[in-house]
């Protein structure tokens, strides 16, 4: 039985206690199968070895699929972002006495949190699919009483993510999971601070279609985890694997069984910057308190099944009530036409991809300050909920 974990007060002795259970974890993560560069067969599909390994654990780590130069840009937007942040979650100005990044959007751009806390555990939050409560060690003493923890709606913040949202690997990845006809469900940005980072509470995303008669392996969709910084056993997520094919788990069963919020059987995403995760959205994930050194920036980017959005309703992030018909889809799956162009003037040698519903309609989807004001301002208020 491993340490009870929620009595360990400060940030120096959670790190301590973690060290066996970091070190198996990892090496367990290290054996599985699932790991290497994108790559395609002869007739230009993804390779069938990728795809087998996804749909066995639910999860593979792309290696190197973004270069050293664009990892710069990506990293130069996140600090740009961070710098012109609103100082506190209630403030209108930046650190330099500016109107704070995102005042000109409708949805806000940045979640504050507690260091170390965990804001889901235990709550009826996001449909209170978060059950247990994660181990809240003591911050330092010169911790803020409150950080940014995600960014929300990195295309319209950050060019440098709407250009990685056109790569044409990740892609050609997202249509041999989801059919070429693949769609759009939200980008944010978990930081993982060190010394700061919260717990994200074990769970399995999606809320909508569990008991739907045709509920199978992909039905909620995949994350991309874009990884800037790399992604450590004590930083990164954490997936219990396989369990994308089980339906609902007994999250807190699998925690009793454990003795801990520790869970025996779950693995680390172990990356270096510029590796991609592809992670179902249906598996147990969750990840601990970054009581390590190291810092995490994790770009998500989710992209799900046609057939799981169309004409479905659900509520929005403000509660309010919306169907995602094809007029509403296709127009939040401009950024993805959007996306690629913006890539192709930036990388014009690399191959384009070609995103099938929207063939035809290159002409409108350029990426220029016409296409910045009328489709990507406010693009996350059609984010698709599932
Ligand atoms: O990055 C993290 O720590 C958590 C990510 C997560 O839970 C998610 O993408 O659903």
């Amino acid at each position: 039985m491993q340490p009870n974990s929620q009595k360990i007060s400060t940030a120096h002795d959670h790190h301590d206690s973690m060290r066996g259970y970091l070190k198996d974890g990892e090496e367990r993560a290290l054996h599985l199968p699932n790991r290497g560069p994108i790559t395609y067969n002869d007739d230009g599909s993804i390779s069938k070895a990728i795809l087998d390994a996804y749909w066995e654990y639910g999860f593979y780590v792309f290696k190197d699929v973004i270069g050293a130069e664009e990892l710069q840009e990506l990293r130069a937007d996140v600090e740009r972002v961070l710098d012109g942040a609103p100082r506190s979650r209630s403030d209108e100005f930046d650190r330099h006495g500016r109107p704070a990044i995102g005042s000109q959007f409708r949805r806000p751009a940045f979640s504050f949190s507690k260091p170390l806390s965990d804001p889901l555990g235990g709550t009826d939050l996001n449909h209170g699919r978060h059950p247990v409560k994660m181990a809240e060690p003591e911050p330092d003493q010169d911790a803020p009483d409150e950080f940014i923890d995600l960014l929300i709606g990195n295309l319209q913040i950050m060019d440098s993510c709407l250009r990685l949202y056109g790569h044409p690997d990740l892609l050609s990845v997202a249509a041999a999971i989801n059919g070429d006809d693949f769609v759009p469900f939200n980008e944010v940005a978990f930081l993982k601070e060190p010394g700061l980072g919260v717990s994200v509470a074990w769970h399995q995303d999606g809320t909508t279609h569990w008991n739907s008669p045709d509920w199978d392996q992909g039905t909620h969709g995949f994350n991309f985890m874009a990884q800037i910084y790399g992604s450590t056993p004590s930083n990164g997520v954490w997936v219990v694997p396989g369990t994308h094919k089980q339906g609902r788990v007994d999250i807190k069963a699998l925690v009793e069984q454990s003795g801990s919020e520790r869970i025996d059987s779950a693995v680390p995403m172990v990356c270096d910057a510029g590796d991609v995760v592809i992670s179902n959205r249906q598996l147990v994930h969750g990840s601990f308190a970054n009581t390590s050194k190291e810092r995490r920036v994790t770009l998500n980017m989710g992209f799900l099944p046609r057939k799981s959005v169309i004409n479905v309703t659900n509520v929005n992030f403000a509660g309010r009530k919306q169907t995602y018909d094809e007029a509403r889809v296709h127009q939040r799956s401009r950024m993805i036409a959007i996306g690629i162009d913006a890539r192709q003037q930036r990388f014009p040698h690399e191959r384009r991809y070609v995103y099938q519903p929207l063939v035809g309609e290159e002409e409108q989807n350029r990426w220029n300050e016409e296409t910045r004001e009328s489709v990507v301002k406010d693009y996350n208020l059609l984010d698709v909920h599932l």
